[in-house]
């Protein structure tokens, strides 16, 4: 009666998890996993969005294949990107990457026409050029005809979900990520799209998580062969079920969702909107049951993936357990980058990028493998301590520990290292995070679990969670001084 399928799409890949309840125990197992590449068309980097769409089909038709019986499903991604439907319902072009070059200085220019502290006062969002707004400002500025003949907003999850049910809905968690959302009137901000003059008709009723949003249509049905089943509005954003998925006891706590992107933070009830949290630019993105995530975008293990690429491009072929391998033999904190440096944001060959930060801070550069893995893996841990100490000041918390949660604690030299650099104790797991929190906002929603504190206790009881306590912590402590002064980000 419990099965239910969680559709979680990442920056570079894509799985369908099936989730089952037994006597309160949940279990999963992925029926479909694929990847998702990003499309490189002349300078443009874009979604392929007909493609997470067929893997979407794909899933379904594997459950069926497998005899299982659905009774609901739900999808999430990653946040800020969005696509146009037209007035004929169809959807305009393919949605752009939010790496794409496109917003290159589209966030300082609209600074000049809004202040941040006006954009902050309104939406309580932290500032990431690639945000929904200035990607939204820089079509505009280009005159794009995206914005010609769109008429309805949709972000990824909204569309792929529209595609299976013909409905077009706008979700919560994920609507807060444009920086669009006015938190306090709980719903989009009139006064922002007025000042960027974009038709405030074209973005929609907005669902909280947890919602039905349709069910799959007749004419999915029928090319699928396969019964119609709800499909709920979960955390659509990513990193919302992700922390949904942590399985703390007690209400306040801190998180790292580690996996292309370090999400760190904590989970308030009330956006926390006062100049401390603009200066130090943390952000209130929505959550489930009325809650908002306190956090913080680390740059994360993006730039490990990145140099990954580039030496397989070069034909060096390594695994990442391979690659921790080499880091751990190699020479300990040797050097160190800033990960969020707007260096490494874009893809591109981050080794020479880490040697040029290197030779711009007056380090020795790691030259090999091991080195610059080391010297990645060595800076997060230690970017973790100063983001994890500015929560709790932000916050005005004290934290005995850290839960981390996604595909990123598989790298056990990364949670070790993290409980080095934080002094405190890590609680890693689940490492399906996203999928599990996409399933249990589910479950509440079809009434197996009361709340989001049953289902965190159904989660701890279910998955296992590995214990790291800190170690050398005078080494570390050395280091991250040292990483202060060179990174020079002190808050
Ligand atoms: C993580 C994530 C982050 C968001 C980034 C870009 O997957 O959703 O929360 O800032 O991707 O959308």
């Amino acid at each position: 009666m419990s099965d239910i399928l969680a559709f979680d799409l990442g920056a570079s890949s894509g799985r369908a998890l099936l989730g089952r309840l037994t006597d309160g125990k949940i279990e999963v197992e992925e029926l479909h996993r694929f990847s998702n590449d990003p499309v490189q068309v002349g300078d443009r980097l874009y979604w392929d969005i007909l493609r997470l769409y067929h893997e979407i089909k794909q899933g379904l038709l594997k459950a069926k294949h497998q005899g299982i019986s659905l009774h609901s499903m739900g999808i999430d991604s990653w946040a800020v990107d969005f696509g146009f439907i037209g007035k004929n319902g169809e959807l305009i072009g393919n949605p752009y990457h939010y790496r794409d070059r496109h917003t290159e200085g589209a966030m300082e220019s609209l600074f000049t026409r809004i202040p941040p502290h006006v954009i902050f006062a309104r939406t309580g969002i932290q500032f990431l050029p690639f945000n929904t707004i200035y990607q939204l400002y820089a079509l505009k500025e280009a005159k794009s005809p995206l914005l010609k003949d769109g008429n309805r907003f949709l972000m990824i999850p909204d569309i792929l979900r529209y595609f299976l049910t013909g409905e077009m809905h706008n979700e919560f968690s994920n609507a807060t990520t444009t920086q669009l959302f006015n938190p306090i009137e709980g719903t989009w901000d009139s006064e922002l799209l007025r000042l960027l003059d974009l038709p405030r008709s074209w973005f929609g009723d907005v669902l909280q998580p947890g919602e039905k949003a349709g069910s799959i249509q007749p004419s999915v049905c029928e090319e699928l062969g396969i019964p119609s089943i709800p499909v709920y509005a979960v955390a659509e954003h990513d990193t919302g079920s992700a922390v949904a998925a942590v399985p703390a006891t007690e209400k306040s706590f801190a998180y790292l969702s580690c996996g292309t992107w370090s999400l760190m933070g904590t989970e308030v009830d009330k956006p926390v909107l006062h100049d401390l949290a603009l200066k130090l630019n943390f952000t209130n993105e929505g959550g489930v049951a009325d809650t908002y995530r306190l956090l913080k975008n680390i740059m994360g293990l993006w730039i490990l993936q990145e140099c990954r690429r580039e030496w397989e491009r070069a034909g060096e072929s390594y695994s990442f357990p391979e690659l921790v391998q080499m880091a751990s033999g190699a020479k300990s904190f040797a050097a160190f980058i800033d990960p969020d440096d707007s260096l490494f944001l874009p893809p591109g060959d981050m080794p020479s990028r880490i040697a040029q930060y290197c030779q711009q801070t007056g380090q020795q550069a790691p030259e090999t493998t091991g080195e610059i893995v080391r010297c990645i893996l060595e800076s997060l841990a230690l970017k973790y301590r100063q983001v994890f100490e500015l929560t709790e000041r932000l916050s005005g918390q004290s934290f005995n520990g850290l839960h981390m949660v996604g595909g990123g604690i598989q790298n056990t030299l990364l949670c070790q290292w993290t409980a080095n650099a934080i002094g405190k104790s890590v609680w890693a797991g689940p490492s399906e995070g996203s999928a599990i929190g996409n399933l249990v906002v589910q479950w509440i929603a079809r009434g197996e679990f009361a709340d989001i504190w049953e289902a965190r206790r159904a989660i701890r009881e279910s998955f296992p969670i590995t214990v790291y306590e800190p170690e050398e912590s005078e080494a570390w402590n050395a280091a991250y001084i040292r990483f202060l002064t060179i990174t020079g980000v002190t808050e």
